[in-house]
């Protein structure tokens, strides 16, 4: 039986739920941002954005020639050509050519007159800390998570010296190289005081674990990430499911991080594409089973890659509690997949998600990534809220801000034990 509800009711609730969506300031969980600390590292700018990976891929497609004549040439002749063959010649209606002018058009700049050197011009002018302040002002972000990795020659350097970090800029511990090249990990490992053959055994576990500790500690991570290849088998006879079982896993429960995974990523599909060469196959998720079903005092997290494996995750999260999922990553970054994943996801999760995180890696990205996500994310909750009004029960203002809370932040920082 279905309640009589007037449509200007059913306008009315939709409508709070599209402001309270865009009032609710969110935890941004996973990005490759960095604090003004670390420089150079932190991108952002139109240049920056015209060269983001997704647009070069994009870009590709309509260039001839060798792959050769366009990375030589430098960062603006590149943002020159992506804008001319993306912009100009063709009108860009791709999620991440959109994104470009969303976030030009939220800055107040004026894209529709196609004016490259004006728009270069204004953000010449901008001082870092106040375009920080401006972006995530604009795209209603209170915390942005980075991504740091030890193994990372560039940013390695920074956390060693040390540094006052902004508030705002959390912190995850990504250890792909640790899990998935460990001759080079354990060499490395070595050079900075973790002493350890490369063959695994119990030394070679501890040192993988100080290692960790330290680091943890050192970044204040909130979690340990790692992405996997879709083929990736938990327990297995690798090197990569020892080190987690034997390593990652321990530390994670004696420190209380949760793991978060990420599924699906088949890196250099094409290598000649640099960054945006990497692809995507539909993984075989019985290993995260294993891991939830085989380490409850663990916690993980996970996004998955492949649009074909978002089903059976949010199964898998309704056997595990010990599991949380979160973001539609990359290539299911797109309205029409978030609009089915978050819908998936509420049916069959309610709210104890975290429907989306930008993974940004420029700056101004944020403001793109959450304005257009904001907007699937409201409509679909704004149906949810529909559906329950007919169904019988009514949400009132306090009841949905809750829920958005839990959403974009709150629910995650429960799940990590915050
Ligand atoms: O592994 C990751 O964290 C991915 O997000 C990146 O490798 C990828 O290049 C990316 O930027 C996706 O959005
Ligand atoms: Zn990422």
């Amino acid at each position: 039986m279905h309640f009589n509800v007037t449509d200007s009711h059913e306008v009315a609730l939709r409508e709070r739920v599209l402001n309270i969506v865009a009032e609710t300031p969110v935890d941004d969980i996973h990005t490759h941002l960095y604090d003004p600390a670390f420089d150079k590292l932190l991108l952002w700018g139109i240049d920056e954005l015209l060269i983001y990976h997704y647009l070069v891929a994009e870009a590709f497609r309509f260039f001839d020639g060798p792959y050769s004549d366009f990375w030589k040439l430098d960062k603006t002749a590149q943002a020159d050509r992506i804008w001319d063959v993306l912009f100009v010649q063709h009108s860009p209606v791709s999620e991440a050519c959109r994104g470009v002018v969303t976030t030009l058009h939220s800055l107040g700049l004026d894209a529709r007159k196609r004016d490259l050197p004006s728009i270069r011009k204004w953000f010449a002018e901008q001082t870092v800390d106040d375009h920080i302040q401006n972006c995530m002002q604009i795209a209603g972000v209170k915390s942005i998570c980075m991504t740091n990795s030890p193994f990372d020659d560039l940013e390695r350097p920074v956390w060693q010296k040390g540094f006052e970090r902004e508030p705002w800029f959390t912190s995850a511990l990504r250890i792909d190289p640790l899990i998935l090249d460990w001759p080079r990990s354990a060499r490395r490992l070595n050079e900075w005081g973790y002493p350890t053959g490369v063959e695994l055994n119990v030394g070679a576990f501890d040192a993988a674990r100080k290692f960790l500790a330290d680091w943890a500690k050192k970044m204040d991570a909130r979690y340990v990430m790692v992405s996997l290849p879709p083929d990736f088998e938990f327990p297995a006879n690798t090197e990569s499911a020892e080190l987690i079982d034997q390593a990652v896993l321990p530390f994670c429960r004696d420190s209380g991080l949760p793991l978060a995974v990420m599924p699906g990523v088949v890196r250099g599909v094409n290598p000649q594409l640099q960054l945006a060469g990497d692809g995507v196959e539909r993984s075989d998720l019985t290993f995260l089973k294993n891991l939830c079903a085989g380490f409850p005092e663990n916690r993980f997290a996970a996004t998955v890659l492949a649009r074909e494996n978002q089903h059976e995750l949010c199964v898998l999260a309704r056997k595990f509690r010990n599991l949380h999922i979160f973001g539609c990553w990359w290539f299911t970054n797109t309205p029409s997949i978030i609009s089915d994943m978050t819908r998936m996801r509420l049916e069959l999760l309610g709210l104890s998600v975290t429907p989306q995180h930008s993974d940004a890696r420029v700056l101004d990205q944020i403001i793109y990534k959450w304005q257009h996500s904001k907007s699937v994310i409201a409509e679909v909750l704004g149906d949810k809220y529909v559906d329950l009004l007919r169904s019988g029960w009514e949400c009132g203002e306090a009841e949905i801000r809750r829920d958005v809370e839990g959403l974009f932040g709150g629910e995650f920082a429960r799940f990590c034990g915050c």
